[in-house]
C-alpha cells in the first residue's frame, strides 16, 4: 500500500492518544540505555576471547566499571523503561481506558531522575558494584537512591494499570478481563510483590549505610533480600515478551491464540510461583539451610511449568497460522510463517533461543548441577539467551511496529531490521555456546581474563577454542547493534509521517467472549490469587528472613575506587 507521507505536527499525532507520547518516552529511553549498554557489551565479549580492549577506553576506569554499566543499563534500565512503556500502553488501549496522565508522567520523571542519579554515580566510578550491588562492596548514595527511584517509578506505572483494570471490571462485571490486560495485571501484581525485597534492602539498609548512618550491613541478609526480587525480576523481563508471543504474534502470523484459557492459567502460575524461588541463586550461600534451598529448588521446577505451557500454546498458535497459510504436514507450516516481516521474525528467533536458555535454567535449578556451574562463565551464557534474547530480541521485534505506531513514521528499512534480528540471534547463540563451554572448563564469570597476572598465564589455555567462538560472537553482535540502531535512529529522525490509518495498528488477537459462569471467571478473580501468592511467599521466605534479621552480622563497606 503506497503510503502518503506528509508533515503532520507532533501535536496532531498525540492529540487523540496522549498515552502514546509518554509510552514513546519510556520506550525510547529504554532503547537509548540498550544502545550504550550493548556497545560496552562488545568489550565484554572480547574480554572472554582473551582480548583486552579496555585499555583503549580511558574514560572507563576499570573492567568492573564497564561491567557495571553493561549490566545496569541492559538488565535494569532498558528492560524497566521499555516494559513501563509497553505494559502500560497496550492494556490501556485494549481497555480503551483514560489513564491519569499526571501520575504516569510523574512515574516517568521519577524513573528518569533515578537513571540520572545512578548513571552519574557509575560514570564517576563511585558505584562500581555490578548490577547485583552485593555488599560489602559499597557504592555512593546516588546509585542506591537512583536504583530505588527506578523501581518506585515502575511500581507507580503498575498501580495505574491495576487501578484501570479494577475500574474496567466494575463497568463489565460479567466479562473476563481482556487477555492483554489480564496478563499485564498479573505481571504488575507479581512485580509489586517482588519489589519488597530490593526496596527493603536499598531503603532500609544500603542508602543509610552509604550515607554513614549505618555502621555496616549484613551481606547474607542483603543478598537474600536482593534475590527475593532477583529471580522474579527475570519474569518481569520475560512476561511482557510472553504477552506479545501469546496476544500479538499469532495475529501477525495471520492466526489467533490456540487456547486463551491455557494462557491465563500460565500467567496465574507465574503470579503464584515467581517470587518464592530466589534462593536458587544462593545454593552456595552458607547462611541458608539446605532444607529451604531444596524447597526453593522444587518451587523453581514448578515455575518452569508455565513456560512449558507457553511453549506448547505458542507453538500450536503458530502451527494453526502456518496451516491457514497453506502449510502441510508436521513441519510444512513453519516456512509458511511471515519470516520476511522483521517484527515477526525477531520474536520467533527469540523463542527458539529461549528453548535453550530456559532449558539451561532448569539445569541451574538442579541443586547439585548448580554448584558445578555457579559463578562460572556458564551463567552469563544462560542469561544472554534468556534476557539477552527472549526479552531483548522480542522487544527489538516489538519496536519495529510499535515505534512506527507511536510516531506514524514508517520503519526506515524492514530489510535492515530483519538483518539485525538474524545477526542478534546468531551472535547471541554463538556467545552462549562459547560461554557455556568456557563455564564447563571452569572459567569464572565477572573476571577480566584478558588481563590476568603473568603467573596465571595459560590458566585457561584449554578454553582457547570457546574463547575464539566468544570473540567471533562479539563481532557478529557489533554488526547487529549497528544494523538495529541504524534502523531505529533512521526511523525516529524521519521528518514525514503517515496518517493514523496508514500507521501500523496494534495486532491484538481476536477477543474471546467467555460465559459469565465459565471457569475463566474464577481465574479472573486476580486478587484472590494474589493473596495466595503472598501466602506462599511468606511460607517460603519468612523463617529464613526473620532469623537473618534477628541475627545480623553488620560488615563495614569497601569501595572499588580505582
Ligand atoms: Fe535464569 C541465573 C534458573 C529463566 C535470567 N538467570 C540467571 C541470571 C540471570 C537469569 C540474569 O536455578 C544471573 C543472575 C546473576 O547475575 O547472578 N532461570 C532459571 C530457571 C528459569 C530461568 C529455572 N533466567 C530465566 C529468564 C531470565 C533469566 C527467563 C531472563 C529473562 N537462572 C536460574 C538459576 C540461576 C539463574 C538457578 C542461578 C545460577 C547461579 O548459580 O548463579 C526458568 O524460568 C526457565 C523456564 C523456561 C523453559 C523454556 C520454555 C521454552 C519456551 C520457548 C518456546 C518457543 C517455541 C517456539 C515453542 C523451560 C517458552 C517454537 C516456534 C517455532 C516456529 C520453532
Ligand atoms: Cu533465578
Amino acid at each position: 500500500m503506497a503510503v502518503s507521507t506528509a508533515s503532520f505536527s507532533r501535536a496532531d499525532v498525540y492529540a487523540a492518544n496522549p498515552e502514546k507520547k509518554v509510552a514513546l518516552y519510556f520506550v525510547v529511553t529504554g532503547l537509548a540505555a540498550l544502545f550504550v549498554g550493548t556497545l560496552i557489551g562488545i568489550l565484554q565479549a572480547f574480554n572472554y576471547a582473551g582480548i583486552n580492549l579496555y585499555d583503549n577506553f580511558p574514560f572507563l576506569a576499570s573492567y568492573y566499571q564497564g561491567l557495571t554499566l553493561h549490566g545496569v543499563l541492559n538488565v535494569i534500565v532498558f528492560t524497566t523503561f521499555f516494559i513501563c512503556g509497553m505494559m502500560f500502553y497496550l492494556p490501556v488501549r485494549e481497555m480503551n481506558a483514560r489513564p491519569n496522565m499526571t501520575w504516569i508522567w510523574s512515574a516517568y520523571w521519577v524513573m528518569f531522575g533515578g537513571l540520572f542519579l545512578a548513571g552519574v554515580a557509575i560514570i564517576t566510578n563511585n558505584a562500581t558494584v555490578l548490577y547485583t550491588f552485593y555488599p560489602p562492596l559499597q557504592g555512593s548514595w546516588g546509585f542506591y537512591t537512583g536504583a530505588a527511584l527506578i523501581i518506585v517509578g515502575s511500581i507507580m506505572v503498575g498501580i495505574e494499570v491495576v487501578r484501570l483494570r479494577q475500574r474496567w471490571k466494575r463497568d463489565h462485571p460479567d466479562e473476563a478481563t481482556p487477555i492483554v490486560t489480564f496478563m499485564s495485571t498479573a505481571t504488575w501484581l507479581m512485580w509489586i510483590l517482588a519489589t519488597f525485597g530490593i526496596v527493603t534492602e536499598v531503603v532500609v539498609f544500603l542508602i543509610p549505610w552509604s550515607l554513614g548512618l549505618r555502621e555496616g550491613v549484613d551481606p547474607q541478609l542483603a543478598r537474600t533480600l536482593f534475590w527475593f526480587t532477583g529471580h522474579p525480576i527475570v519474569y518481569f523481563w520475560l512476561l511482557p515478551a510472553y504477552i506479545s508471543w501469546y496476544a500479538l504474534v499469532p495475529k501477525m502470523a495471520g492466526g489467533t491464540l490456540a487456547s486463551e484459557a491455557l494462557a491465563r492459567l500460565a500467567f496465574l502460575m507465574f503470579l503464584l510461583f515467581s517470587v518464592p524461588v530466589g534462593m536458587h541463586h544462593q545454593f552456595t550461600d552458607p547462611g541458608i539451610s539446605a532444607g529451604w534451598k531444596m524447597v526453593h529448588s522444587l518451587l523453581t521446577m514448578f515455575v518452569g511449568i508455565p513456560s512449558l505451557l507457553t511453549a506448547f500454546t505458542v507453538a500450536s498458535s503458530l502451527e494453526l497460522a502456518g496451516k491457514s497459510r497453506g502449510g502441510r504436514g508436521v513441519f510444512g507450516w513453519i516456512p509458511k510463517l511471515p519470516w520476511g516481516n522483521a517484527a515477526f521474525a525477531a520474536q520467533i528467533l527469540a523463542m527458539i533461543s529461549f528453548m535453550f536458555g530456559g532449558a539451561g535454567g532448569i539445569i541451574l535449578a538442579s541443586f547439585n548441577l548448580n554448584v558445578m556451574l555457579h559463578n562460572t562463565a556458564w551463567i552469563p551464557g544462560h542469561f544472554h539467551i534468556t534476557v539477552g534474547t527472549a526479552t531483548t530480541l522480542t522487544f527489538m521485534g516489538i519496536s519495529f511496529w510499535l515505534l512506527p505506531h507511536f510516531t506514524r513514521k514508517p520503519l526506515a528499512s524492514n530489510g535492515l531490521a530483519l538483518a539485525s534480528a538474524w545477526l542478534w540471534f546468531v551472535g547471541m547463540m554463538t556467545f552462549a555456546l562459547g560461554m557455556h563451554w568456557q563455564g564447563l572448563l571452569g572459567v569464572p564469570r565477572r573476571a577480566q581474563i584478558s588481563n590476568l597476572a603473568p603467573s596465571l598465564d595459560g590458566a585457561y589455555a584449554s578454553a582457547a577454542l570457546p574463547q575464539l567462538i566468544t570473540g567471533v560472537s562479539g563481532i557478529i553482535l557489533a554488526l547487529a547493534v549497528v544494523c538495529y540502531f541504524g534502523v531505529i535512529f533512521a526511523t525516529l529522525f524521519k521528518r514525514d509521517r503517515v496518517t493514523e490509518d496508514e500507521a501500523p495498528a496494534i495486532p491484538f488477537v481476536d477477543r474471546v467472549k467467555f460465559h459469565k459462569d465459565s471457569t475463566i471467571m474464577f481465574l479472573d478473580r486476580i486478587y484472590f490469587w494474589f493473596g495466595i501468592a503472598i501466602a506462599i511467599v511468606i511460607v517460603a521466605y519468612a523463617p529464613t528472613l526473620v532469623e537473618m534479621f534477628l541475627n545480623q552480622v553488620p560488615v563495614p563497606g569497601m569501595r572499588m575506587g580505582w
